[in-house]
């Protein structure tokens, strides 16, 4: 798989950020890079370090390993290796190699000659993971409210943290983001089943092209949204559900401290003017 015989055309010198022409070679199918290297520099120690934390645990049981983030004693400033430390430097390397990897998908494109829309996507998914461990922790003013790397820990942390936020359920955000993910699957289950259908009509069958997906979607309800539309609706649905997610998280504490479902209140109160309690909906206790 490594020479495709189209890989030799497209494999062109040049488009790199930095570097003119260090790492700009292949090695096997995956493109090198100067952000390759750091990208692999990164998380050769971010990996390192986790082992180093699964020592010092005293596990290596992968559901058991946990990196957690210094205790709130610490607040902003650096933490011992053995409290928070390897948790802050594993967070650096984190960035690093994510953010190196989102440049070297920007020397990808530029080699290709196509748009950035792949490491823009990608800058979505890493922006949440910064608003997750940098800007709600310095909001809040200690490290201590990023969340622990560990299979198990990293949920106990979601369930802990959206019950002490107020309950997520009742976040406006959460709602708009689970929305958006919901409408994001359903979109691309509509897409694959629609590309898979006309590609496979059955043997024998010749395969059908996009104007087929167009009059199945228009005899179905009138509308097609058009084979480039449903790749731009998709786009847009997923990066809505990241941008929603991550409005979720950073007014969960550093703007909204009381429960969510007091965040309803004025609608509560519209609905019902003579209530004296904050919902008509006595809750879960
Ligand atoms: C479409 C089209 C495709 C598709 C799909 C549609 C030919 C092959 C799935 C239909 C999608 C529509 C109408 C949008 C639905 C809206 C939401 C919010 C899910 O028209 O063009 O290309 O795959």
């Amino acid at each position: 798989m490594a020479l495709l015989s189209f890989e030799r055309k497209y494999r062109v010198r040049g488009g790199t950020l930095i570097g003119g022409d260090l790492f700009d070679y292949w090695v096997g199918p995956l493109y090198v890079g100067f952000f390759g290297v750091a990208a692999a520099m990164f998380a050769g120690l971010g990996t390192a370090l986790i082992l180093y934390g699964a020592a010092l645990q005293g596990t290596f049981n992968p559901f058991l390993i946990t990196i957690n983030p210094p205790p709130l004693e610490y607040g902003l400033s650096f933490a011992p290796l053995k409290e928070g430390g390897l948790w802050q430097i594993i967070t650096f390397c984190a960035l690093g190699a994510f953010g190196a990897w989102a440049l070297r998908e920007v020397e990808i494109c530029r080699k290709l000659g196509i748009g950035y829309h792949i490491p823009v996507a990608f800058s979505f998914a890493i922006f949440a993971y910064f608003a997750l461990v940098v800007i709600r922790p310095v909001l809040l003013g200690a490290w201590a409210h990023g969340f622990p790397y560990g299979i198990f820990t990293h949920l106990d942390w979601v369930s802990t943290t959206g019950y002490t936020y107020g309950n997520f359920h009742y976040n406006p955000a959460h709602m708009l983001g689970i929305t958006f993910f919901f409408t994001t699957t359903f979109a691309l289950g509509l897409h694959g089943s629609a590309i898979l259908s006309a590609t496979n009509p059955g043997k024998g069958k010749e395969v059908r092209m996009p104007e087929h997906e167009d009059t199945f979607f228009r005899d179905l309800m009138g509308y097609s949204i058009s084979p480039l539309g449903i790749h731009r609706l998709g786009l847009f649905l997923a990066l809505s559900a990241v941008v929603f997610s991550i409005v979720c998280i950073l007014i969960s504490g550093p703007y909204w401290t009381q429960s969510f479902e007091s965040w309803w209140e004025p609608l509560w109160l519209l609905v019902d003017p003579g209530t004296s309690t904050p919902s008509p909906y006595p809750g879960p206790m």
